[in-house]
């Protein structure tokens, strides 16, 4: 159906331009924006539980959270420590786009954040078809999805600029082979940088957070 293609291309660059206007504006604001995407219950929430308390003296963060119809994780991560935490459901859209992120951003006073941590909804296709105008784009893969998601979704693993390997505490339990993984994700994203880490244990999550604050830009 060749007639589908041009719609789907004019959808594509006006969500790519509004997507400069969301970028524009964290930027104005000195804001230092990450888009987490994952599949579902890989650790995106989790992720930003253990982050937040170990970035609360250095930086103020602000989350915004994509999910298809509850705010169960923008309640989490408002008792973990969120500047302010903004839900948006998608009223079923597997993915944010950057029309829902220029909405969540008018509900935040950019002034009085220096990072902002946006989950998407748990999915590993469509996420990576929508920028949204953040900064850095991060998959958090974790150990019982599996040592062959970089083969099956090639996409998301190639347009991401970090990758968090999450519950490495159950290694020890689950047939996962790091090695076989770690190829897959070279060969699609060379030189991609890593953070094996662990959201239960802690261990791992200095090196995630150094990397982050390495990023980041804190304004006073
Ligand atoms: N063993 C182990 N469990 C973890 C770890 N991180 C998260 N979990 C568990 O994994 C489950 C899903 O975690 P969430 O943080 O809700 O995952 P999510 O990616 O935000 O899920 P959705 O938002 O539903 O897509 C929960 O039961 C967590 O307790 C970890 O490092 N180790
Ligand atoms: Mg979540």
């Amino acid at each position: 159906m060749p007639e589908r293609i041009p719609v789907v291309e004019r959808i594509l660059s006006a969500n790519d331009k509004l997507a400069e206007e969301n970028k524009s504006q964290l930027d104005a604001a000195q804001v230092f924006a990450v888009n987490l995407m994952a599949s579902p219950g890989a650790g995106k929430t989790s992720l930003i539980e253990q982050t937040l308390p170990r970035l609360a003296e250095k930086l103020r963060v602000a989350v915004v959270d994509g999910d298809i119809a509850t705010s169960i994780d923008a309640d989490r991560a408002s008792a973990a420590g969120a500047t302010t935490a903004v839900q948006i459901n998608t009223g079923g859209e597997c993915h944010l786009d950057a029309v829902m992120l220029h909405q969540a951003l008018g509900q935040i006073d950019l002034s009085t954040v220096d990072m902002l941590l946006v989950e998407n909804v748990g999915n590993l296709v469509c996420p990576a078809s929508f920028v949204l105008g953040t900064h850095k784009s991060v998959l958090v893969a974790s150990v019982p999805e599996g040592d062959d998601k970089p083969y099956k979704y090639p996409g998301m693993y190639r347009g991401v600029d970090a990758l968090v390997i999450n519950k490495v505490d159950l290694l020890p339990y689950i047939d996962f082979k790091m090695d076989y993984f770690r190829k897959g994700v070279e060969a699609l994203n060379p030189g991609l940088v890593t953070f094996p880490l662990s959201c239960r244990t802690g261990e791992g999550l200095e090196a995630w957070i150094d990397w982050l604050l390495e990023n980041a830009n804190p304004k006073s």
